[in-house]
């Protein structure tokens, strides 16, 4: 007998660390799976801990005859700033690893004889602005809007998107017989994130997290966009539970593959505002890149969520002032006190 596992790929990230922590709470085996060495405690938490690369096929292979999976959260990408230091190497990782994991979804969904639940995290890179005054004019932007990404991050989570819905209702379109579906895609485009409990690396809304965690230490932090600079965030609680969610909403309910969802849209020099009243005597400068600048202004400031609060109902637990308050600066004090 085959053993029964919810598949987790990039676990050991900063949304598979707590994506892992809530589905172990609530008792369901996982299979989380990352390059990188998992964390101890995360070895802990899942029935199976694996490091390994969703590019290797014999990984995968091994994974489909040991494992029964009637669902993946597919997290692992390489994200929008470190994707445009290696485009190519990115674009391998986060379109052929995307494909590899469909593939596999597909293969069990038809062993299973029933759909594989794919949850797929794509992002506010999926959006290109041209230029401020257009993001200004274009305030909260719904899913089909200005879906010209500059980044190849923000591509290949579009394109993603994309095979994602290929694979759900087309794959193998021309086989002999009913086209039969063995995937069931549901992917969430997510605003920048912020962890009280983890740090980002390589994404360029990293200067949230970066601000906060750095002030609660009592270190500089020099900010690497404009003050004025917009985007929307959301605490990682809700990230977590809109996946969770998501997944368990009736298909019937969804009208979509791809919802939008945010909290709260912040400046950059509001977020320092936060920092200092937080942490008196926090030292937050401003120092734009212009080449990161540039992409955070080609996101927009705002995302239009009435299709996920109306599809799955979804509704942020933390507005900006409670996620602030109750659970980043309390947390993060203890954390940095400890
Ligand atoms: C990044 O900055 O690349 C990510 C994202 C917005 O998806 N945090």
């Amino acid at each position: 007998m085959r053993k029964h596992v919810v598949l987790i790929t990039g676990a050991a990230g900063e949304m598979g660390q707590a994506l892992v922590a809530r589905l172990a709470a609530e008792g369901q085996s996982l299979l989380a799976l990352d390059v990188n060495p998992l964390p101890e405690e995360m070895r802990a938490r899942a029935q199976v801990s694996m490091s390994g690369d969703i590019l290797d096929e014999r990984l995968l292979s091994r994974l489909v005859t040991e494992f029964e999976i009637p669902l993946v959260y597919h997290l692992a990408a390489v994200l929008s700033t470190r994707a445009e230091y290696s485009p190519e190497a990115a674009h391998h990782v986060n379109v052929d690893g995307t494909l590899a994991l469909l593939r596999l979804a597909a293969e069990q969904g038809s062993w299973l004889g029933h759909p594989v639940t794919f949850v797929f995290p794509s992002s506010i890179a999926a959006y290109g602005l041209p230029d401020l005054q257009t993001k200004a004019r274009a305030g909260a932007v719904k899913e089909h809007e200005w879906n010209v990404p500059t980044t190849m991050y923000g591509c290949n989570k579009l394109y993603c998107e994309h095979l994602g819905h290929y694979y759900a209702r087309y794959y193998r379109q021309l086989a002999q017989g009913p086209t039969e579906t063995h995937v069931d895609f549901r992917s969430i485009r997510f605003p920048g994130l912020i962890s009280a409990f983890t740090l980002p690396t390589g994404g360029t809304s990293d200067y949230a997290p970066e601000m906060l965690h750095q002030a609660a230490q009592g270190r500089p932090y020099a900010c690497f966009v404009r003050e004025d600079t917009r985007i929307p965030f959301m605490a990682m609680p809700d990230a977590v539970d809109a996946l969770v969610r998501l997944q368990q909403a009736p298909r019937e309910s969804l009208t979509a593959d791809v919802y939008n969802i945010t909290s709260f849209s912040p400046t950059a020099g509001e977020l320092r505002d936060r920092c200092v009243r937080a942490f008196p005597g926090a030292q937050v400068t401003f120092e734009p890149d212009l080449k990161r600048q540039a992409i955070v202004d080609s996101w927009p400031a705002d995302l239009d969520d009435s299709r996920a609060r109306r599809d799955w109902g979804f509704r942020p637990a933390f507005d900006e002032a409670r996620a602030f308050d109750d659970y980043l600066v309390p947390n993060i004090r203890a954390r940095y006190q400890a």
